[in-house]
């Protein structure tokens, strides 16, 4: 069986190597809520982010001391936010050249950003023009805990960290993942590159989707397929802990953890595929195939109206609406996004007598968004109840209007939204995702709506949280309200 691993070369850095973490077994962990507890006590929550895992503890001490003295021989060291805006600027000309219509996107968003900021004095309030036109999010699914530790290992190698827990079975269009968001936290590595991906994990333990049947065959197919070269996630781990590499490693480090995303093309078993999506979509994509790859990519945008429009004149189909909060005069908050539909991009089947056939998958889309200003949980309230008011026939704006001041004063003042210093000109970007936004991407992007649970009264015993994912990544799952907040209080530069 061909995995991502066989069309990479052996580690060029032989020498540091590291066993891959084993997690514990989470058949039981699964069942019970051992995992919650054990990860919310407050000597996890307060630790690192990479300490927690205890097998890796004594590897990573051995990999601290070898990586210092690799570094000390080559030429430029790159710091962490180097590799990121490296890794960033691969996916993103990978994912170019496997779907052509992202770079009419991408090229369509940058003009948009330009135009904007030369008519808008204040564009740049919420980020640099240079930021936000590099700035992309990523959106990738995985099956297993394992595997979902290991893109932790690997993301921590270029300042990603795990931040907030969403739980996309509970949409109005339930889809069986759970998910986190990798991304830099501070403001400076914010600043200097903010990539961040989506990443979600096949819910298997969910009975409402999965029977013990279909469960155990999933496991035994994920458990044969292997997402990363071992040696892939050992140097990423030794790179997380030496906080960057020499610029000879870099190349190919980052060409490597590249290449791990891309799209194959082994033929997909038909049948299994088939079945798989009778379940989800999703898990299809996700437990369909024997490797893992950028679902989508998406570029930020300062007028995404503007966007909607010039792309639609090129000609290209987008979704119906624009999601999240609407256009309106006052402050743009959290985070509006729209795409356009996954096209079908051509993909080999085999079929259960051995014939492999021509085909097509309707997956990957093109996505794009404009962040706005970070709200408090009690902004947060007044967004979601404006948001259950949009869909009568007034005018969204007027709507809107009632619910939130026109004004970053009256926002800071009435505590709605985070400001950097408590200064109402320097707001704090919104970093993370929107779950209901996102199920409403996932779903305007099915060929078929079968992501139902089931009518069935079947419990949820899976034991899914933030908790538990916490402890199977072997990481602090940050809150982002811990995060902004913090943001908030930093002094002004
Ligand atoms: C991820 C969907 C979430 C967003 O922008 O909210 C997301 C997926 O399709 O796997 O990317
Ligand atoms: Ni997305």
């Amino acid at each position: 069986m061909a995995t991502n691993a066989d069309n990479k070369c052996p580690t060029a850095s032989g020498s540091i190597r590291a066993e891959y973490p084993v997690t514990t077994p989470r058949d039981s962990s699964l069942r019970t809520r051992d995992w919650t507890a054990e990860t919310d006590s407050p000597a996890l929550a307060a630790s690192s982010d990479n300490v927690a895992r205890p097998s890796a503890t004594s590897e990573r001490i051995k990999i601290r001391s070898m990586s210092s003295s690799v570094s000390a021989m080559g030429g430029e060291y790159l710091p962490t936010w180097r590799l990121r805006e490296r890794f960033a600027a691969g996916l993103s000309a990978m994912y170019g050249s496997e779907v052509p219509a992202y770079t009419t996107l991408v090229e369509v968003s940058t003009q948009v950003n330009r135009d904007y900021a030369a008519r808008h004095p204040g564009a740049q309030r919420l980020g640099s023009l240079a930021r936000v036109t590099a700035e992309r999010h990523g959106a990738i699914r995985v099956g297993t805990p394992d595997e979902l530790a290991a893109v932790a290992d690997l993301f921590a190698a270029f300042g990603m960290v795990p931040v907030g827990y969403y739980d996309l079975r509970d949409a109005v269009s339930p889809v069986p993942v759970v998910s986190t968001a990798f991304r830099p936290i501070d403001a400076q590595e914010l600043a200097r590159n903010p990539f961040r991906v989506f990443t979600s994990m096949l819910a298997l333990e969910d009975p409402r989707f999965f029977d013990a049947d279909l469960r155990a065959r999933v496991q035994t197919f994920l458990g044969r397929r292997q997402l990363f070269d071992p040696a892939l996630i050992a140097r990423a781990r030794a790179i997380a802990a030496g906080g960057g590499c020499d610029v000879d490693e870099a190349d190919d480090f980052v060409a490597q953890a590249v290449a791990a995303f891309a799209l194959s093309h082994q033929p997909i078993e038909k049948s299994w595929y088939d079945e798989l999506s009778r379940v989800s979509a999703v898990a299809a994509d996700i437990a369909g195939v024997t490797s893992t790859h950028i679902n989508h990519l998406t570029p930020r945008v300062l007028d995404i109206d503007e966007l909607y429009r010039r792309m639609t004149a090129r000609g290209v189909t987008m979704i119906d609406a624009i999601q999240g909060p609407p256009r309106w005069d006052g402050p743009a908050v959290l985070l509006r996004q729209t795409s356009f539909r996954a096209l079908a991009e051509p993909r080999r089947f085999r079929n259960d007598d051995g014939t492999v056939i021509e085909g097509s998958l309707r997956v990957r889309f093109g996505e794009v968004e404009a962040r706005g200003v970070a709200l408090t949980p009690k902004g947060r309230k007044r967004y979601d109840a404006a948001m259950a008011r949009l869909s009568g026939n007034e005018d969204p704006a007027t709507v809107w209007g009632r619910y939130f001041p026109a004004t970053d004063d009256q926002m800071a003042a009435q505590g709605l939204a985070y400001y950097r210093g408590g200064n109402s000109s320097k707001p704090v970007v919104y970093e993370d995702f929107l779950p209901a936004s996102a199920a409403g991407i996932f779903r305007s992007n099915l060929d078929r709506d079968t992501e139902t649970i089931a009518a069935t009264r079947i419990a949820d015993d899976s034991g899914y949280s933030m908790g538990w994912m916490a402890g199977a990544i072997g990481r602090h799952i940050h809150d982002p309200y811990v995060l902004y907040e913090s943001l908030s209080k930093e002094a002004l530069a």
